[in-house]
Order: C-alpha cells, then sequence, then structure tokens
C-alpha cells in the first residue's frame, strides 16, 4: 500500500512538473509575442506626390493595445516654390481635415467634427508652406451615426486608417495607413492558462488525483 501512494504522489509530482513546464513555455510565447509587437511601435506612415503636393498620413504607432488612443496626422505640403491653391473649404480651420476609419473596406468611424458654416474660403498653401490637421481616434465604432451614446469597442484586428481634405471643390487625395489592434496582454494570458487548463481537464483521468487549482 505504501508503494502504491509512494507511486501515486511521484505520478502527481510528475503532472505538477509538466504543468508548469507548459506553463513556462505559454509564459514565455506570450513574452515573444509581445515583444515582437512591441518592437514594431514605431509610426505607420505614408505619402503621396500629386502635382509636386505632398499628401501625408501618419499614426503615432503601427501596433496598438486594445483600448489605446490613435494618434491621427493629416499633412499637405507645397514641394514648390510657387502659391498654390488646391480648392475651397470651410472657414474654419478645425474643418479642414477628415479622418476615417476603415475595416475590410468597411467605414466605422469618422471624424466627428461639426462646424457652422459661415463660408468658404481658398485652401491655399505658398512656397515650401506645410499645412496639417490632427485627431484621436478611440478604438470606438461610431455605429454610422453622430450620437456617440450608440458607439461600441472595436475588436482586435487590421485596421485602415486614412486622412485627406475635406474639400467642397477641387480633387481630393486621400492617404492611407495600416494599424493592427492586438489584445492586450493580460487577455492572452488568461487565453493561454484557459486552452492549459481545458488541456489538462481532457486528458486527465478520472481515477487520478490530478492537480487540484487552488
Ligand atoms: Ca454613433
Amino acid at each position: 500500500m505504501a508503494a502504491l501512494v509512494r507511486n501515486e504522489g511521484s505520478k502527481t509530482n510528475g503532472r505538477i512538473k509538466i504543468i508548469l513546464k507548459k506553463l513556462a513555455c505559454i509564459c514565455i510565447s506570450i513574452l515573444f509575442m509581445t515583444v515582437s509587437a512591441k518592437a514594431t511601435l514605431v509610426d505607420s506612415n505614408s505619402f503621396i506626390v500629386v502635382d509636386n503636393i505632398e499628401y501625408y498620413m501618419q499614426t503615432n504607432k503601427s501596433v496598438y493595445d486594445l483600448g489605446e488612443n490613435v494618434e491621427m496626422l493629416y499633412r499637405v505640403t507645397n514641394l514648390g516654390d510657387e502659391d498654390v491653391t488646391l480648392g475651397s473649404v470651410v472657414s474654419d480651420s478645425l474643418a479642414y481635415y477628415e479622418f476615417r476609419i476603415m475595416q475590410d473596406g468597411i467605414q466605422i468611424w469618422s471624424y466627428p467634427y461639426l462646424s457652422v458654416v459661415l463660408g468658404f474660403t481658398a485652401f491655399h498653401l505658398g512656397p515650401y508652406e506645410s499645412k496639417e490637421g490632427q485627431t484621436i481616434w478611440n478604438m470606438m465604432n461610431d455605429n454610422g451615426t453622430l450620437p456617440t451614446d450608440d458607439d461600441f469597442p472595436v475588436n482586435p484586428g487590421i485596421y485602415d486608417v486614412i486622412g485627406e481634405l475635406d474639400l467642397i471643390s477641387g480633387e481630393r487625395v486621400p492617404v492611407s495607413v495600416s494599424i493592427e489592434i492586438i489584445p492586450e496582454p493580460a487577455t492572452i494570458l488568461l487565453l493561454g492558462l484557459g486552452v492549459l487548463l481545458l488541456k489538462r481537464r481532457r486528458f486527465c483521468p478520472p481515477t487520478l488525483s490530478c492537480l487540484r487549482w487552488k
């Protein structure tokens, strides 16, 4: 009987070691995934040059944790030495720029700035002059409406961030950059532990004294 008890105890210790090894592997994998993702924490940017005008779009990162703010910047620069007028805009500099978030080709959010239209003005750039607009996306889907009470959080995934001049007349030149939203590290860890516990439950015979989590 004593030998049988020792044998069962040895089996339990072996199972504990296996589970701890699997847990260590999961933690190392999570650490590797997080470090790999964070290694790309540079800004994401893109630009287009049309008729000596540079249209530039940037986000402050390329990979975000779920729930972070996405800081966006759209800039238009006259690369030449002559005055340029690109079209007309509403007479409010905060309304010069438009930002949109797309997922799989579907718009899920847009810059909601509303302006009382008091008139229109020419969007003008002097030689080598730049003008830019900025805003923040809080990772919410606006549900296609301006009121925010029906907004809801987005899921991890790939999103396109688009900026352009909100021209009333004139050619619009939208510029897009891609960003990735990943789950928070704590969520990944919980998922990993959940998978481990499910596997253990599936392969643990009910007659053996399996490890109990207390
Ligand atoms: Ca809404």
